[in-house]
């Protein structure tokens, strides 16, 4: 997973550690001890009195004095210094400029939108610009990396890690049916997405329903009905053309009567920019007032995703997201993509086409596999 942009960080690290080997340690030591020299000097020559003869005052002794006294100060905050730089190496800012341009780059190949690798690569440069490594004894490359892992999660820090079977468990003990609306344009992942959340719920001890939203493509109602039949789900339906939230209205009472517990919500894909089809969403979810509603979001549609998504949040609200597909998509970029635009928690990723393909999604892992 993440092939090509874990491939952009290992890099982009590993030309960092190596520029901290190289900084030499004369050069620094030499810099700062010329930088001493001069400082030394200059206070001594304050020091000295211009004309002694007329200078029997008691308080210029005593100013001499005092100088006398800062020397040692001086020389002490020189020897740290000296002892600093022969102990750490800091970067210097043009050559991790060349290298923060090349992961900028390399960003925006693996799909990460333009004014997000802008950010992410501002975030990465200023952690990397104040990092102060040891020169002797230390992991320099697990430091850097550190550094790196640091930064991502700086850039998405507002976004909420949301675990979904547990938000889910807490909204069952408060109401029943818990109802999920899952939303998305045509083939970007919805229904197998309901299947794979349908046997994780029912695999915790939940009882679910589908409701057969989708009214509109051909083929969908039986799609939903195959995997309800693999899984031992039931599938509330209507015929062709009917009214999407008559069936949702349905899938809801019969879960009232029969005690159960979730009711997933498959929709019919449609294209942001159809007005009529969106409108119609609207009315499914005003009908629904489903608990979540979640964006099933094609990860291999990069920044297009992104855009529908946007549209979409203005239609109807969105919770969270379900990203799809990851397993044939080695970019990886657009799930940061995602996380720093629209600041949405993303709930699993859909890895695969059986059921068990879903992996639940936190920041820290995701940072943690990119620079693995
Ligand atoms: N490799 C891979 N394929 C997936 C994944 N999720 C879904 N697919 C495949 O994507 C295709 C479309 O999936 P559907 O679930 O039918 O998509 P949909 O959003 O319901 O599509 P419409 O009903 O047409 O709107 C199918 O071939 C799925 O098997 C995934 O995580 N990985
Ligand atoms: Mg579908």
């Amino acid at each position: 997973m993440f092939k090509k942009l874990k491939e952009a960080f290992r890099q982009f690290a590993n030309s960092i550690t190596s520029l901290f080997r190289e900084e030499k340690q004369t050069e620094r030591t030499e810099e700062v001890q010329g930088e001493g020299k001069t400082a030394t000097t200059v206070t001594v020559q304050q020091a000295v009195p211009a004309a002694p003869q007329l200078q029997q005052d008691i308080s210029i002794s005593a100013r001499i004095e005092e100088k006398r006294e800062e020397k040692p100060h001086l020389l002490q905050r020189i020897a740290q210094r000296v002892s600093e730089a022969i102990a750490y190496t800091k970067l210097s800012e043009d050559k991790v400029e060349k290298l923060c341009e090349g992961l900028f780059t390399q960003l925006v190949e693996c799909d990460v939108a333009v004014e997000v690798s802008e950010q992410i690569v501002e975030v990465v440069r200023n952690k990397l610009l104040s990092l102060k490594i040891p020169r002797f004894g230390a992991d320099k490359d697990k430091l850097v990396k550190n550094a790196i892992k640091e930064a991502l999660l700086e850039v998405i820090k507002d976004v909420p890690d949301v675990d979904f079977m547990e938000l889910t468990s807490k909204l069952v003990e408060e109401r029943s049916p818990v109802v999920v609306l899952f939303l998305g344009p045509n083939g970007y992942g919805k229904t197998t997405t309901i299947a794979k959340i349908g046997y994780l719920l029912k695999n915790s001890g939940y009882s679910v329903v589908f409701a057969a939203a989708d009214t509109f493509r051909a083929g969908a109602i039986e799609q939903l009905e195959e995997h309800g039949r693999r899984l031992g789900i039931k599938v509330i339906k209507q015929r062709y053309g009917a009214d999407p939230a008559a069936v949702v209205l349905d899938a809801i009472s019969h879960a009232e009567s029969k005690g159960i517990d979730f009711v997933l919500v498959d929709t019919a894909g449609r294209m942001h920019t159809d007005v009529n089809l969106m409108d119609e969403l609207r009315k499914i979810y005003r009908v629904a007032e489903p608990d979540l509603s979640v964006f099933v979001a094609d990860a291999l549609l990069g920044n297009e995703a992104l855009e529908v998504a946007k549209t979409y949040s203005k239609y109807v609200n969105i919770d969270g997201l379900i990203v799809t597909k990851v397993d044939a998509y080695p970019k990886g970029g657009s799930i940061l993509t995602f996380l720093v635009v629209l600041r949405k928690p993303i709930f699993f990723l859909g890895t695969g086409q059986n059921y068990e393909d879903l992996i639940p999604f936190k920041k820290e892992w995701f940072v943690n596999q990119i620079l693995e």
